[in-house]
């Protein structure tokens, strides 16, 4: 069992930087654990935005240089919480300088570089890990449980959907996540990933095969850059769209099943709709992460005259995570998705065994599969077998 301290670099002072950053300063006060987080450095292409970051979350150091960063003895862990394009070039270049790393979704570009960062990762015997956080949802984790237990039975349907609508206005400016060459993909990388990877966290399947349907609606923009969280400002210039607007897919899974993913940053009347219904054999699960603290479970093995659907408040200390929080009904939120990523995280570090660990790279390069036969399959009209 390791005891001490986890000396962490975080790389990434955005959106992404803002929830790890509470994370990491927070994760200490709700879970006990032998190992405890030092916010190290943060790491920033913007030395005046790096040190802001910096004072308001408590990060000992700043750096420009992530290169010289990851290769400080004083450092353990690196988080990644940069642009799509950046993630394996600073994930394998830690794990050769013998770091654990912590790296936001997606994991990579394309399967090419997940596997790369895989292969890394096996060599390195270190930590590697991805920060699908709505696997720590608790109410996400209970439908897990659930499906585990046997409740749902065998799966016939998993519907999911990932809404969002930040982008509908024609002058909202070409950001890094439109842009290909950066994101590699629109929301099709950036949502349809956490549901694919929700779908399969909680039924435990693989997605076989896909067809989809991409559309890009604005085909070019104002030049511009995110001003924080989804907001951006726009000059006059303008360029080519070059990913997606929407992102439609069906699938075949494992079990048997059919399945079906939506993703969209045009769904006028929708913030941030992450949402998926199971139905199976022995009885249904919805969820909507809007509501995040509720599962609702339909249990068909009751008598028919007593069937209908229990609304779970995922808030009980028994529940996935919440007893380190609060009382029941006293609900948790997104940020808390965070917390218990790096809760578990240094649960694992605690025990020198990240075996248990999920998802690592290796996991989420199943994801990436995933994505990329659709990608195809948008292309070529056509179904495409994920290889999973
Ligand atoms: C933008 O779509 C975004 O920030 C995603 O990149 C996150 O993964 C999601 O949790 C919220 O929306």
């Amino acid at each position: 069992m390791a005891s001490g301290e986890i000396r962490v670099a975080l790389i990434g002072t955005k959106f992404m930087g803002k929830a790890h950053s509470n994370a990491w300063a927070q994760v200490a006060h709700f879970f006990n654990r032998p190992v405890k987080p030092v916010m190290q450095v943060v790491c920033g292409r913007d030395p005046a935005g790096t040190q802001a970051m910096a004072d308001t979350w408590g990060w000992q150091e700043t750096s420009t240089d992530w290169r010289e960063t990851i290769q400080r003895d004083d450092i353990d862990l690196v988080d990644v919480c940069t642009p799509n394009n950046n993630h394996a070039e600073i994930s394998i270049a830690a794990l050769k300088a013998g770091k654990h790393v912590a790296c936001e979704k997606p994991l990579a570009m394309n399967t090419q570089e997940c596997d790369a960062m895989t292969k890394a990762a096996k060599a390195s015997k270190k930590l590697n890990f991805t920060w699908y956080n709505y696997r720590r949802v608790p109410a996400l984790a209970l439908a897990r449980q659930l499906v585990k237990e046997g409740r749902i039975g065998r799966v016939y349907h998993v519907r999911c959907i990932y809404l969002q609508s930040w982008i509908m206005d024609p002058k909202f400016p070409l950001v890094w996540r439109l842009q290909g060459a950066v994101a590699g993909s629109g929301p099709h990388g950036d949502l349809n990933a956490h549901i694919i990877d929700a779908a399969r966290f909680i039924t435990g399947e693989e997605v076989s095969e896909v067809s989809a349907a991409f559309e890009t609606f604005i085909k070019e923009r104002p030049l511009g850059a995110m001003t924080g969280g989804l907001s951006a400002k726009g000059g006059s210039k303008k360029g080519k769209v070059t990913v997606e607007d929407a992102a439609l897919l069906i699938g075949r899974l494992s079990g048997g099943g059919l399945c079906s993913f939506e993703a969209t940053r045009f769904a006028q009347g929708r913030k941030n709709g992450n949402g998926i219904e199971i139905n199976g054999e022995k009885g249904a699960l919805r969820f909507e992460f809007e509501d995040m603290n509720r599962l609702k479970y339909y249990d068909a093995s009751r008598p028919s005259y007593l069937q209908g659907w229990t609304d779970i408040l995922a808030t009980e200390a028994n529940h996935p995570y919440f007893g380190a929080y609060w009382p029941a009904g006293h609900i948790i939120g997104y940020e808390h998705t965070f917390i218990n990523g790096a809760a578990d995280i240094l649960e694992a570090l605690g025990k020198d065994d990240w075996s248990n660990l999920k998802p690592d790279f290796a996991d989420s390069t199943k994801t990436q599969r995933v994505l990329d036969a659709a990608v195809k399959s948008a292309k070529s009209r056509s179904w495409v077998k994920t290889g999973c």
